[in-house]
């Protein structure tokens, strides 16, 4: 019922985790591997280890999450080594995240990429919100469209971006204009809201250390930006372009509007993170009843349906 035909391959169902979620070490690999989740992805990685910012770092709250994670991973080598060990065991094509400091350092690791046997499915993240002193990739236009230009003179495996939200028509139509210039395979909507602050009321305190307690919210807070995101590009991209939906699902109906705004795949973040990954369990069952009540037999009976008032 939930089988999702993603760049030509049949997902069980379309719930991964979004990267940087239980995803950093081999052992949270294989454990989403063995998760109900139909597909995972990898943390971003750089081309060298990085320890990232300092703890505390992440923190739960009640309507979702805020982080300064600042990029911590076990460098590129170390994923790349276990993608292609694991692709020998699975059919499921994997998600490899990258996200360089430099437009160097991502041509670097994408050529690796590209010479290499990974047979699964690039995402470049241009839209890490943490790195003290590097402002996002795709807040800015012209730097978005330089690093594309260059990508796509020799990389010819599947490639998606992952994009921050945008809070603006004239940016969804400028964003937009862009990226149907270049074969991309999807655009993943969306990162977390950047530089957001959280207060504890007790002490009067932030909550995480990095950035003065400045970081990237997830959650419940974000899911009507999400569902803007996810709707503005999939009206505005080439039909060729999919839309991955991130930001805010917790529950089988969030997933049911992601899908309903044209989202094909979707990842789950800071719910992830609260439940651990039997959380797909729930979701995926959640997702198939309401389906059942309103008389779906699957998903792309009501993809992109979204109604709107005349
Ligand atoms: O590691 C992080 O601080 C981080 C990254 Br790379 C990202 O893309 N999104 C996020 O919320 N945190």
């Amino acid at each position: 019922m939930l089988t999702t035909n993603f760049l030509d391959f049949d997902f069980e169902n379309p719930f991964m985790n979004a990267s940087g979620v239980h995803c950093m070490t081999i052992k949270e690999l294989d454990e989403l591997s063995t998760s109900a989740a139909g597909a995972y992805i990898m943390k971003s990685a750089t081309p060298e280890k990085r320890a990232g910012n300092s703890e505390p770092r992440y923190y739960d709250v009640p309507l979702g999450s805020i982080n300064s994670m600042g990029l911590p991973n076990l460098g590129f080598e170390y994923y790349l080594e276990y993608a292609l060990k694991q692709q020998e065991n699975t059919k499921r094509p994997l998600f490899f995240s990258v996200a360089g400091m430099s437009v160097a350092e991502n041509i670097a690791m994408l050529k690796e990429i590209e010479a290499s046997d990974f047979a699964g499915v690039t995402e470049l993240n241009l839209s890490c919100p943490n790195v003290p002193g590097k402002p996002q990739v795709a807040y800015d236009f012209e730097l978005t469209e330089e690093t594309l230009n260059q990508v796509f003179t020799f990389f010819t495996k599947p490639l998606g971006v992952k994009l921050p939200p945008y809070f603006d028509m004239a940016h969804f139509d400028q964003m937009a204009e862009i990226l149907n210039k270049y074969p991309l395979a999807y655009v993943n909507s969306i990162n977390s809201i950047g530089n957001g602050l959280y207060i504890d009321t007790t002490s009067d305190q932030v909550v995480i250390k990095p950035k003065e307690g400045f970081g990237g919210i997830g959650g419940q807070y974000v899911k009507p930006t999400a569902l803007a995101n996810v709707r503005a590009f999939y009206t505005r991209l080439k039909p060729e372009i999919k839309i991955i939906g991130t930001g805010g699902i917790l529950t089988g109906q969030d997933a049911y509007e992601h899908l309903l705004c044209g989202a094909t795949m979707l990842q789950v973040g800071t719910q992830l993170q609260k439940e651990g990954p039997a959380i797909f369990e729930r979701l995926t069952k959640e997702l198939a009843s309401i389906m059942t009540l309103k008389g779906y037999q699957t998903i792309d009976e009501f993809r992109g349906k979204l109604k709107v008032i005349d």
